[in-house]
């Protein structure tokens, strides 16, 4: 049947089939239009487009298993135990539907609700684009008792979809080989797609995901009966926890709603949204519905049984120590905001608004002693919130006395408009004089920070506030702090860059920043303002040639280099221990200056995972590419052009 639906698929110049080569070709001519860009990120994001067509299956309820391998000569295969895609001729295309699907740009179903009520992924571009993609592409499909299979190479189909053999199972297994053409490093790390598959089957209570590596025989595998409420244990494991958690989850007006939470001995807040498993950082409709049921109900709650004497919650008070997972699953998502993570539907904030308190209510009558717990926690916080004020008011009042009084130790630039200005946060006074004299100082601040900053991990923010290096830090930045106070609008510098040395020391001094702003000011990394320096390692000479090496290869590279031309001179190669080694002008040439300058920017790709290592590895010595989802964070070279 299908074979027939192909007899010419080689040289069927139909109008169909025209268009589809100009989809492909649109595909492979701008890549970064469909899956963001051809580096470790766009390569990674092929993955999870195939993986989130087995998932839109399991959240239809026909699929339970999904399995990924990283096969040795680094191609994908994803295959899952759901119906396996039609093969059926389609209605309006002389082809099979699997080869449409696979060729066809859109022709996912992604926005035909009649397939699917909730389609997972952000982007949703589908297999056509990972097709097109790809070196080669082999889809295998089981369904009514056969095996199908189609093969396609840069999308394009070679074979007509053909029978192979019997079989008694159902699903799809697709194999593909980024195309070399279009990425110019096909090589996958485990841990980030280990990291996405395990939130995606934190998202999917039940849903079992293997990770295979068959380069090295590693493999993982996912799968959470519990769903958000072992989401949460897995974000708190290094916190105590005061009560068991809490779950509350249903549907309303054809929105799904999960929600887990629980209070922990910390004074962090951590609120993590989903939509349609969609991460959404900037959060949206879904979190402002969570936020007013949560201060609402405990509000109720504590007053009806005399647990709050005078004291009013406030939103700070009932998320101080909350760590919450929210995930809603609707049929429309609208994605808004600079990031296209914020949830816009504006239907979702009444319904889970409206869950919420009834549930919560309920929970909290059925269960007083955590209810008396948890009202404890947020009258304790509401009390230190006050201090927390008055310290703020404080370091207010003062700037505002002392009117346009940056801190002393700022040198700041010229030019005031901050989408031209940055700011080197560098480590220690004599870096710090270096930078000063080094700088272009019509667009470049130098802020040079003695030793360490306090550990923001373990304190409360009016502790916070009451040091110095931090006061000096928030001034700088303009923006003002906590949850009422912060202004992007007020930020001084659109880049933010973090200069230490390349030694234990830097590299905890680097984390300490880090988390501040991650706690903080949490939007400069959000929005991606937040940067880290990456002076050389090395400085190698021969004669009077001299040249930097940024990483060992690089050095090596050099080494060979100067050995060859150089006549055989005495090639010299001296490590960089410190930022304090390079005078003013090689500080500018090898970590300052625009146009030579590699900047490593800080991203926040999966912000519970990020939560999860800080707060694991908060302390000694953590390298803070492995704090942000280090193997996404792109480099990027001359940013200013
Ligand atoms: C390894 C990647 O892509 N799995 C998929 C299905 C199942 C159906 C389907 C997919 C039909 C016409 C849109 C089957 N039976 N894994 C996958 N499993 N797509 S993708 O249908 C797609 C629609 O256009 C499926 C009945 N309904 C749907």
């Amino acid at each position: 049947m299908a074979e027939k639906n192909n007899k010419n698929f080689a040289s069927n110049y139909t109008a169909e089939n025209i268009q589809v080569l100009k989809g492909l070709e649109a595909v492979r001519r701008r890549p970064a239009m469909y899956i963001g860009d051809t580096t470790a990120h766009g390569l990674h994001h092929l993955v999870y487009e195939i993986v989130d067509n087995s998932i839109d299956e399991a959240m239809a309820g026909y699929c339970t298993k999904i399995k990924v391998t990283i096969n040795k000569d680094e191609s994908i295969t994803v295959e899952d135990n759901g119906r396996g895609i039609p093969i059926d001729r389609h209605k309006d295309m002389k082809k099979s539907a699997l080869e449409v699907i696979m060729t066809v740009l859109h022709a996912g179903g992604k926005f035909d609700h009649t397939t699917y009520k909730v389609s997972g992924g952000l982007h949703g571009v589908g297999a056509s684009v990972v097709n097109a993609l790809s070196k080669w592409c082999e889809v295998e499909v089981s369904r009514d008792g056969q095996v199908y299979f189609q093969r396609y190479e840069r999308g394009i189909p070679v074979s007509p979809v053909k029978k192979t053999r019997p079989t008694k199972s159902s699903g799809t297994k697709t194999t593909y080989m980024a195309d070399d053409e279009i990425f110019p490093k096909v090589n996958y790390n485990f841990d980030t797609l280990a990291n996405r598959m395990r939130e995606l089957a934190f998202l999917n209570k039940g849903l079992r995901i293997i990770l295979k590596d068959d380069r090295d025989g590693n493999s993982e595998e996912f799968h959470y009966k519990g769903g958000l409420l072992e989401f949460i244990k897995y974000i708190d494991q290094t916190r105590t926890a005061l009560h068991k958690s809490i779950y509350v989850t249903g549907e309303r007006e054809g929105v799904e709603i999960e929600i887990a939470f629980e209070y922990n001995d910390s004074y962090s807040d951590n609120i993590f949204t989903y939509c349609n498993n969609v991460n959404t950082i900037e959060g949206g409709t879904h979190l402002v519905g969570f936020k007013s049921a949560l201060t609402r109900t405990l509000n109720t709650y504590g007053n009806k049984n005399n647990l709050l004497k005078n004291v009013q919650l406030q939103g700070d008070d009932v998320r101080e120590g909350l760590t919450a997972v929210i995930s809603v699953k609707v049929s429309e998502p609208q994605f808004e905001g600079q990031t296209k993570t914020k949830l816009g539907n504006s239907e979702v904030r009444g319904v889970v608004e409206s869950l919420f308190n009834e549930q919560l209510a309920e929970f909290l009558e059925q269960n007083p002693s955590v209810g008396r717990k948890i009202i404890d926690k947020n009258v304790a916080a509401a009390h230190s919130r006050e201090a927390a004020r008055r310290a703020r008011d404080l370091t207010r009042r003062k700037s505002a006395l002392e009117s346009s009084t940056l801190p002393g130790k700022l040198s700041d630039c010229s030019i005031s408009d901050p989408e031209q200005c940055e700011i080197y946060l560098v480590e220690g006074d004599s870096a710090g004089g270096s930078a000063k004299q080094g700088r272009d100082r019509r667009f470049q601040a130098i802020l040079p920070l003695k030793g360490k900053i306090l550990n923001v991990e373990k304190a409360r923010l009016n502790k916070i506030l009451a040091n110095e290096e931090i006061k000096t830090i928030i001034t700088a930045m303009g923006t003002g702090v906590g949850e009422e106070d912060f202004d992007y609008e007020r930020l001084r510098y659109h880049k933010i860059i973090i200069m230490t040395d390349a030694d234990v020391d830097g590299s905890h001094i680097r984390t300490l920043l880090l988390t501040f702003f991650f706690r903080h000011m949490r939007k400069l990394i959000e929005l991606g303002n937040v940067y880290i320096a990456q002076p050389p390692l090395y400085k190698i000479s021969s004669g009077k040639e001299e040249l930097y090496a940024y990483d060992e290869e690089e050095k090596e590279n050099l080494v060979k280099r100067f050995g060859k031309n150089g006549d055989g001179g005495k090639v010299n190669i001296q490590r960089y221990k410190g930022l304090g080694e390079m005078n003013a002008e090689q500080l500018w040439e090898t970590t300052m200056n625009p146009e030579k300058r590699t900047l490593l920017q800080v991203t926040l790709e999966n912000a519970a995972e990020a939560d999860h290592v800080f707060s694991t590895l908060m302390g000694d010595q953590v390298e803070p590419r492995r704090l942000f989802i280090e193997k996404n964070a792109r480099y990027v070279r001359n940013l200013d052009i």
